[in-house]
């Protein structure tokens, strides 16, 4: 098998992307505009019919869809087919407000699937590969997306699911998986309780984990691929464009390649709504040109980053995507300050003996934004003397002033008083919002 899984679209010249993404979108206004009443109302709000919209160029005018645009049409609204084309329900993993519901056609699920297969290729994955799967099976998209993925590749498919981590290693073992498809916190948790049954990375078949659905740092993937023996993949997407798959890393690791033959990507400025040019960090907004079912037309993702056409090492021609930093949402303004937890973690791991489980409390104490950043120690940092201790905490803490320009306190807590996640990790806790 190649380097690729379908190489004239994933090395596709610049001209030949064009002409693809044009026809599709100016056919998906068209389908958007008959089957979808919010849409056809937004355009004519906007001034616009179908034949406005002929090439990539003409995208900026059309208007932003929403997530409240989804919950508003709560749960089929938006929908662009009968029910009876409409072959599988997912549902977003939000933890505000209704979910959102997506739905999917045949055509659909193969579209995903094969945007699953490129990113398990881009990692190296081949037919005799063992694909682990232990994102959650269900109505998030991670496990059924890269369980169908893997299928249409033709490897094998272990479809384990989240959770119950000692039966995960044991199945490592026994069915000597080599491909592991879970969230990077995960990924790291798995690493811990490999220690802690002295059970080593060289031991295994895993060589390649499948990493995304939470924003992760360089340090964390430097430890995961220490920790676990592998080299360790990122893989993006949201259920509202598809699901994992939207976009994925390659062996260069320098930047999310995007399936932008199904999902153009721009950078807007998340005041202005203005596009943003290359290199520049902004909002990451999708529209999907070839989904049947659910077609969202510039969907702002709240996702923060930036996105290159350099040329990558590779050869493929698809644009790229650099790590998403964080979310113009989950941004934490403090005292005026904008901080991404992300931020917090890099310099966390940069100390070289921190382990990333780690919280962030911001509360507001007489109208003053504070906050504390629990830490957890290894268990051979907490055997440590107390002044060892101490003397992390300072550096801990000057490291952070000088990052993010703001003081934090640092608590230290026991080994293993975090509680890990099976999915997405959670790292803010801001207690502001509940007063
Ligand atoms: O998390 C889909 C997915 C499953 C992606 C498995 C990768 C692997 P949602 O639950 O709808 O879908 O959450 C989507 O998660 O807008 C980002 O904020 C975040 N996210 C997903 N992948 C990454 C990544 C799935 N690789 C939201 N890096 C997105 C950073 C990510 N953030």
């Amino acid at each position: 098998m190649s380097n690729y899984f379908n190489e004239s679209i994933e090395r596709a010249t610049a001209s030949e992307m064009f002409h693809i993404q044009s026809l599709n979108l100016s056919r998906m206004v068209r389908r958007v505009y008959n089957r979808v009443p919010m849409y056809r109302k937004r355009m004519e709000e906007a001034g616009l019919t179908p034949d406005d919209i002929k090439t990539v160029h003409d995208l900026k005018r059309l208007p932003f869809t929403y997530k409240q645009d989804l919950r508003d049409n709560y749960p089929y609204g938006m929908f662009a087919v009968d029910q009876d084309e409409v072959v599988r329900i997912h549902a977003s993993s939000g933890t505000t407000g209704k979910q959102t519901v997506v739905g999917y056609t045949q055509n659909d699920i193969n579209m995903w699937s094969e945007c699953v297969a490129r990113a398990l290729v881009a990692a190296g994955t081949k037919k005799h590969d063992f694909v682990h799967v232990s994102y959650g099976y269900g109505l998030f998209t991670g496990g059924l997306g890269l369980h169908y993925g893997a299928e249409m590749l033709g490897a094998t498919v272990i479809p384990v699911s989240s959770g119950n981590t000692a039966r995960q290693i044991q199945i490592f073992q026994d069915f000597g998986s080599s491909i592991l498809c879970c969230t990077p916190s995960y990924a790291l948790y798995i690493a811990d309780v490999m220690k802690e049954n002295n059970i080593s990375a060289e031991s295994l078949k895993l060589k390649a984990g499948i990493l995304g659905a939470e924003p992760w740092t360089e340090n964390m993937r430097q430890q995961i691929e220490q920790r676990l023996g592998i080299k360790a993949y990122d893989i993006y997407g949201l259920s509202e464009v598809a699901g994992p798959g939207v976009g994925f890393d390659c062996e260069y690791q320098c930047g999310m390649h995007i399936n932008e033959d199904n999902f153009i990507i721009e950078i807007i400025d998340p005041d202005t709504g203005e596009v943003l040019p290359d290199g520049e960090q902004g909002e990451v907004v999708f529209t999907c040109i070839t989904k049947e079912a659910l077609p969202l037309i510039r969907y702002r993702t709240r996702d923060v980053s930036s996105i290159t056409r350099e040329p990558c090492k590779c050869g493929r021609t698809l644009v790229r995507m650099a790590k998403p930093c964080g979310r113009c949402d989950d941004m934490l303004i403090i005292r005026g300050v904008n901080v991404f937890p992300s931020q917090i973690e890099s310099v966390l791991l940069s100390m070289g003996t921190i382990e990333p489980h780690y919280l962030i409390i911001v509360d507001r104490v007489n109208n003053l934004d504070q906050i504390e950043i629990k830490v957890e120690l290894s268990e051979d940092l907490f055997s440590d003397q107390v002044k060892g201790i101490e003397k992390l905490q300072k550096q801990l803490a000057s490291k952070i002033e000088s990052t993010l320009g703001l003081a934090a306190k640092i608590t230290f807590v026991e080994p293993m008083t975090i509680p890990r996640s099976e999915g997405k990790a959670k790292r803010v806790i801001d207690n502001r919002k509940l007063k």
